[in-house]
């Protein structure tokens, strides 16, 4: 029988940590559980941006430099956008040319805003856009209600203010202090995915930032309790390495929000809800801090610089809950 694998997940980390483990066990196996939290309308068009990179990735599609969006791109309608941002009213989000839609990754929101707008839910878009690339790994959304990540930060002319997720990550490219992260709507939402969680033989935790990836799943109603439930088999993959975030501001916000910026850290946001520890090897020194928190560690190599690391790291990942 297929064993089952449910993957709790955000973008760029989380994407290779699939891709590796669809090359490492049947796919049909896997559930790739997604993070929407960063989702939104731009020029008009929904755009999810986790799903996207999760789905480009395992297909091998996506722009392996950026890590989000297509390769062999062209950008000729972002050029074209620009001409209306100059008669643009205050106020608008119009013209928006800060969030790059490539023309090919273009077709992908144009469907899922025509589905949308058809009523269908983005489960059931998302398991359409899968099948259009061949995928055979399900991939579904954290929850169908839009949930939305908000930050307060602390703007660059020094005035507090709460932004989307985009507007703080891609806008001001993360380089403004975070004060705060809220999960607007994720109170309301229904996380469908809770029998997945239950029925598969092993949860993954991927390497994905602790707050703004792996938060939104979290805040949503009885996601932490049927992962506690089930805590002997849940593994999670440290996204910091020693010290560091790989990509994205994952190390700056743990210590902004009052975490340590360190596998410790990260041990202490998941020893609740998972029983074990995936650390890269530079800090095999930290394994015992680590257990001080209540979880068993293991040591791997988790920079996954190529699919092989990334299929060996996934070994390792279910075999440590095996
Ligand atoms: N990230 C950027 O830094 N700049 C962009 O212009 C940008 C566009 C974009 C378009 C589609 C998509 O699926 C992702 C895109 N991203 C972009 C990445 C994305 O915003 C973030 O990496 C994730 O939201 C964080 O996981």
């Amino acid at each position: 029988m297929t064993s089952k694998y449910t993957v709790i997940a955000g973008g760029v980390g989380a994407a290779r940590f699939l891709r590796g483990l669809a090359a490492a066990v049947d796919p049909s196996g896997i559930t790739a559980v997604v993070n929407t939290g960063d989702d939104g309308w731009i020029n008009g068009l929904w755009v999810s941006p986790d799903l996207d990179t999760v789905t480009y990735t395992v297909s091998g599609a996506i722009d392996g430099e950026r890590g989000w969006g297509l390769g062999d791109e062209s950008w000729r309608v972002m050029e074209s956008v620009g001409r209306y941002a100059t008669v643009r009213p205050e106020g608008s989000s119009a013209a928006n040319t800060w969030f790059n839609l490539g023309d090919r990754d273009l077709a992908t929101h144009l469907y899922r805003t025509a589905r949308l707008r058809e009523g269908a839910s983005l489960t059931a878009l998302t398991d359409e856009i899968r099948r259009a690339w061949n995928l055979s790994l399900r991939i579904v959304p954290m929850c169908d209600e839009p949930v939305a990540t908000l930050v307060d930060i602390v703007d660059t002319d020094g005035s507090q203010r709460r932004v989307s997720f985009q507007e703080y990550f891609v806008q001001r490219r993360h380089a403004v202090p975070v004060r705060a992260v809220h999960f607007d709507g994720a109170t309301e939402a229904v996380p469908a995915f809770l029998a997945e969680v239950a029925a598969a033989d092993c949860v993954v935790i991927a390497p994905s930032n602790p707050i703004v990836s792996i938060g939104p799943i979290r805040a949503l109603a009885g996601v932490d309790a049927a992962l506690a439930a089930r805590r002997d088999s849940v593994v999670a993959i440290s996204p910091i390495i020693a010290g560091a975030a790989l990509k994205g501001p994952a190390d700056r916000m743990l210590v902004e929000l009052g975490h340590e910026a360190s596998v410790v850290g990260v041990a202490r946001l998941y020893a609740p809800i998972c029983s074990t520890l995936v650390i890269d090897r530079r800090d095999a020194d930290s394994v015992a801090r680590v257990e001080a928190e209540g979880m068993r560690c293991v040591v791997a190599d988790t920079i996954m610089s190529s699919p092989d690391v990334a299929r060996a790291l996934a070994l390792t990942t279910i075999g440590a809950v095996a």
